[in-house]
């Protein structure tokens, strides 16, 4: 099994090791969510009853035991897959994405151990003119497939001002990632539910102070739930935040998994989607 150097995993093993004196250490409190935990705090989910999540994979990259995944997605168009533009920065892959042979995204497997469903060769890769990898607002990127699916599995993005993107509503999160924040790899697709929160919440969690990545309301909401303990996680970037059958959110990022005052921070579809 080959792996880049600058893998998602592999730039994502500092805050591994911190976590894991933190679960040693008796001095610190256990992480919340590692009890239950999806994508943190979820449960396992059919492909077939999410066909529309993809995984993003190379298997030159990531190695072949998780079919090559490495970030999710959602078919946006039976052709056209959305994603987190960071999944495909050059620092990540360790590559352009363009110059990435075997980058397919696989669609209706639930389990990536197995071979059902398809896989899809990438034939074009858009990412948002402005997304800032500093801040990362605009996190979108649009992957363009080698050949069109059924329109079945296209999962309609919601409007702005859709009344999904309201707080309280409840939405689900989809993806092959880290269960637990420690680096504990599902090898099926699981969803967990949360409730979109209001901007400020959001702001609050996420200030801008001391050069930290602090939330913009303009291109990003965030969703979890109060007690925490259900989120997105590592390995969960770039899929689906489905709320009512329509698209809200990519996973983009936040501050651990899963925990009570972090909770996760989303693309906002609808405010950075181009017309397709
Ligand atoms: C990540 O690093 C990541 N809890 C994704 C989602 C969240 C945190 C980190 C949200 O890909």
């Amino acid at each position: 099994m080959r792996r880049t150097r600058r893998s998602p995993y592999r730039k994502r093993l500092g805050a591994v090791a911190v976590a894991a004196v933190a679960v040693a250490s008796p001095l610190v409190p256990p992480l919340p969510a590692v009890a239950d935990s999806v994508v943190v705090g979820g449960q396992p989910t059919s492909a077939s009853d999410a066909p529309w999540v993809v995984a993003l994979s190379s298997r030159d990259r990531f190695g072949g035991t998780r079919s090559g995944q490495f970030c999710g997605g959602v078919l946006v168009a039976p052709t056209k897959v959305a994603t987190a533009a960071h999944c495909l920065r050059e620092d990540v892959l360790g590559e352009r994405p363009g110059d990435i042979r075997d980058f397919k995204v696989i669609v209706g497997r639930t389990e990536l151990h197995g071979s059902k469903g398809q896989e899809i060769p990438v034939t074009g890769v858009w990412t948002h003119p402005s997304y800032d990898p500093k801040s990362n607002a605009r996190d979108l990127a649009v992957l363009t497939l080698a050949r069109a699916l059924p329109a079945g599995y296209v999962l309609p993005v919601a409007e702005a001002g859709d009344a999904v993107h309201r707080p309280g509503t409840e939405a689900a999160v989809y993806g092959w990632g880290d269960t637990t924040g420690i680096g504990t790899y599902a090898h099926t697709l699981r969803s967990a539910r949360v409730s979109v929160l209001p901007d400020g919440a959001c702001a609050q969690a996420y200030p801008q102070a001391g050069g930290r990545t602090a939330y913009q309301s303009d291109s990003m909401l965030c969703a979890g739930v109060p007690q925490g303990g259900r989120d997105a996680c590592q390995g969960d970037s770039g899929g689906p935040l489905v709320a009512d059958g329509r698209l809200v959110g990519l996973v983009s990022w936040g501050s651990g998994c899963g925990r009570a005052d972090s909770p996760g921070v989303y693309t906002k579809v609808s405010a950075v989607m181009p017309r397709m």
